[in-house]
């Protein structure tokens, strides 16, 4: 028979180091400038020696079956002869997903999970052609393949048999190829960047200047930068005052405000104060509240806060591309850490003094030239926040995605006090919580025990790959008292 043993205290011990270590470790890389080492995802024009155009009676008509998913892509069959190439492409993961070969600029629209979509190639000529999906960190986690346009390769009609059976994929899985050593040794290099330094920062205050008839002006400009989701990987940001998210709206109940924003995108745009009580004309939707704003536009919102919320802006024209691409900010009115302590009543007993000591943005994202993220940045880019015991902190989550995000803090639960910028009736415990497109939920966390403690989304492809921690994960880290 066997006996049950208490958890020895060297069991106890070895833990509580690893989490100080892990504690100290994250402290420290968060004072320290680090040498940041690229993970370069994206595809680099390889020179495998592209012919010119080939001759004529080798030119054909041929079809890819693509599927794309986490994270491979297979491509069947994965050579053709010379011609006319269609790319039928199917997304049969569970997230987005594209399909890009840079070198014969085909890029196929963010394909959501079971979407599919037909792209010709007309007149490739023979060579070896990279594909990848450009979502932040899919090419890395396995999502990049290749195919070969060869005069020898079996015509269309030898492959016709054989297309929708198993044909040799040239892309497959990281954990395909790679050891578990290797994934072990990845995630622990990529860990131990947390938090790793990227150009940029979103979530920034903006300072108004006030006007002679007493409104607070906020100055906002529109345009496309190059934002570092994650180490080495830029890409096409859409940014207000070139943050991702833009700068935090902060009003009290009763400001007369003017947000000026001015159009420096290649299209249109507007933008709509989500969740905030404005006048019809002042709301942002085309065509029927307001023209757009054209490229080198101006336009003026302008309101009165009436009441407390925890509202957002963001466009809302072209807004399936413009707003994941990054145009979309928080807009708070009320001092939500009072609002919120306030709306817990004597719920959180294990808070020191009653007070929140912090306040935070948590804006998610999951698609655009963005991605996967929280406040712009994937995992390891992502903030930590630093906490000590019996203190309070006070989050708003914000969805800007186009999917579902049950967030999950590693403690016990937190009380969950506000939906949408309203205060509930009766505020409830979670320690997941799920976060739709366009909603805000409002939480207060207290600090009870120390340690790092992983803050994510628990739709695990969102948040993990083989090789480690990705995306929407970021961590809360407790000190003694
Ligand atoms: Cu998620």
């Amino acid at each position: 028979m066997t006996e049950i043993t208490p958890k020895s205290e060297k069991d106890e011990s070895t833990w509580t180091r690893g989490i100080t270590a892990m504690m100290l470790a994250a402290i420290a890389m968060s004072t320290v400038v680090l040498g940041v080492v690229a993970i370069v995802a994206m595809s680099k024009s390889d020179s495998d020696g592209t012919s010119g155009a080939s001759p004529a009676e080798t030119v054909s008509a041929a079809t890819i079956v693509v599927d794309i998913k986490e994270f491979s892509i297979t491509m069947s069959p994965s050579a053709v002869r010379p011609g006319d190439v269609t790319f039928e492409i199917r997304n049969s993961g569970a997230v987005p997903h594209d399909f890009v070969i840079t070198k014969l600029d085909i890029h196929s629209s963010l394909l959501n999970s079971g979407a599919s979509e037909t792209i010709v190639a007309k007149n490739v000529v023979a060579g070896t052609y990279e594909v990848i999906c450009t979502v932040a960190g899919h090419a890395d986690a396995g999502m990049k393949a290749t195919f070969t346009v060869s005069a020898d390769a079996p015509s269309a009609e030898a492959k016709g048999h054989e297309m929708a059976g198993v044909t040799p994929a040239s892309g497959t899985a990281a954990h395909d190829e790679m050891t578990w050593q290797e994934m072990d040794a990845i995630m622990h290099e990529t860990a131990l960047k947390f938090p790793a330094k990227t150009e940029g920062l979103g979530n920034g205050e903006i300072t108004p200047t006030l006007s002679d008839d007493g409104y607070k002006v906020f100055n906002l400009t529109a345009s496309i930068i190059k934002w570092e989701v994650e180490p080495g990987k830029f890409v096409d940001g859409w940014a207000y005052n070139g943050q991702i998210p833009g700068p935090v709206i902060r009003l009290n109940v009763g400001d007369k405000v003017r947000i000026v924003l001015k159009n420096e995108l290649p299209e249109s745009t507007t933008l709509h104060p989500h969740g905030v009580r404005v006048p019809n004309k002042f709301d942002g939707v085309p065509p029927y509240t307001q023209d757009p704003i054209k490229p080198g536009e101006t336009f003026t919102y302008e309101f009165t806060a009436q009441e407390t919320t925890v509202g957002m802006y963001h466009s809302h024209h072209n807004p399936q591309v413009q707003v994941p691409n990054g145009l979309l900010g928080a807009l708070i009115v009320g001092d939500w850490k009072d609002i919120a302590m306030k709306a817990a009543g004597t719920r959180v007993v294990d808070d020191d003094d009653g007070k929140a000591e912090q306040e935070i943005v948590m804006v998610l994202n999951d698609a655009g030239t963005i991605g996967l993220s929280l406040n712009g940045k994937s995992f390891p880019a992502t903030t930590p926040y630093t906490m000590k015991v019996g203190e309070s902190l006070v989050v708003h989550y914000f969805n800007e995605g186009n999917q579902m995000h049950p967030m999950h803090l590693h403690q016990t639960a937190g009380l969950v006090v506000a939906k949408d910028g309203r205060v509930l009736e009766s505020p409830f415990w979670a320690d997941t919580l799920s976060v739709a497109p366009g909603e805000r939920w409002t939480m207060i966390y207290t600090a009870l025990d120390p340690g790092v403690w992983a803050w994510h989304c628990h739709i695990l492809p969102h948040a993990e790959t083989a090789t480690g921690m990705r995306y929407m994960v970021t961590a809360v880290i407790v000190s003694p008292k």
